[in-house]
């Protein structure tokens, strides 16, 4: 009874379910990369397994692709010195010196992995898109973010309704340099191994507040590093306003809150640090009732059931 769930890094070639949340049939207010060949390309695949242990496919954009990227990267840049958390500066900074984050150049995955893979032994696979919950968390457990590589549509830059690379690369990649984060990232993956649909219902929420909408308290300040925050310009400067409301970041609570995933968040949950997050979380993760325990071997990057 218990649901199937990868032991090894390779098993991961298994998890790449993918969910339609937004049809572009369907959804017309919504042009996201829906004309793009590269979106076509992963997209009308049914299967990207071609690509997992390869490298990273390298991608040639176009000019207009590079010129939405120019203007999302140009209006976050210039809110992060004030919003962003120091860890994600400190991160973009080395983005900025060592993996080609530019106005006028979309960083390649391969680059940005190999990035990531020094600082904290996470590295980056392809997705074709929107993962189901399990799939996505449980490539966590094993450091592995699966990310989308083509952009939203020209016609709205300032907004994509499913990730993009934007939201990726701006949003996640920065925060899973830091050790801290990367080993919350990494506890809310293993936490999800095996776990029941509810538990991952719950485990997708807490992803929700913390990993893509999460703030946290610094020098006295409450600043951002949730992706879905940080790769969006109307909602960060919206989430550190005066209009959205705070609670602290307790994760039996935060974890059954209803999200918003239509509009900006009406609560965001404040962490007092990522240490504390992480301690909190941990907690958390022991209480989930399993017939088994697990523990992940860094040296196989495997779990050991026992
Ligand atoms: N899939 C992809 N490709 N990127 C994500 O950021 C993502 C996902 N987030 N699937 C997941 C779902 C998240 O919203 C939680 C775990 O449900
Ligand atoms: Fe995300």
């Amino acid at each position: 009874k218990v649901p199937w769930f990868p032991r090894k890094i390779q098993d991961l070639d298994r998890c790449h379910h993918l969910i339609t949340k937004y049809d572009p049939s369907l959804d017309h207010g919504h042009p996201v990369s829906f004309v793009s060949p590269l979106f076509d390309f992963f997209k009308h695949k049914t299967s990207v397994e071609k690509f997992l242990g390869d490298p990273l496919p390298c991608i040639e954009y176009t000019a207009r692709e590079t010129a939405t990227w120019r203007e999302v990267y140009r209006k976050l840049r210039s809110l992060y010195p004030t919003h962003a958390c120091t860890q994600y500066l400190d991160a973009f900074q080395q983005l900025e010196k060592h993996c080609g984050y530019q106005e006028d150049n979309i960083p390649q995955l391969q680059d940005v992995s190999r990035f990531l893979k020094e600082r904290t032994g996470f590295q980056l696979r392809p997705a074709a898109g929107l993962l189901s919950a399990r799939d996505f968390l449980a490539s966590l457990a094993f450091r592995v973010f699966q990310s989308t590589q083509y952009i939203r549509h020209f016609s709205s830059p300032m907004h994509s309704p499913e990730p993009d690379c934007c939201h990726e690369l701006l949003g996640h990649v920065p925060m899973l340099a830091d050790k801290e984060f990367a080993q919350f990232s990494q506890d809310i993956g293993l936490a999800s191994l095996g776990s029941s649909e509810a538990e991952i219902e719950k485990l997708a929420t807490l992803y929700w507040f913390t990993v893509e909408f999460g703030l946290c308290k610094q020098n006295g300040l409450i600043k951002a590093y949730g992706a879905g925050l940080l790769s969006s310009y109307g909602e960060l400067t919206y989430a550190l306003s005066n209009k959205p409301e705070y609670k602290p970041f307790d994760p039996e609570v935060t974890a059954v809150h209803p999200y918003q995933d239509q509009a900006f968040q009406p609560v965001y949950f404040v962490a007092e640090n990522l240490e504390d997050a992480k301690a909190k979380l941990q907690n958390y993760a022991m209480k989930i009732k399993k017939p088994f325990s697990l523990h992940y071997d860094p040296f196989t990057s495997s779990v050991e059931v026992m």
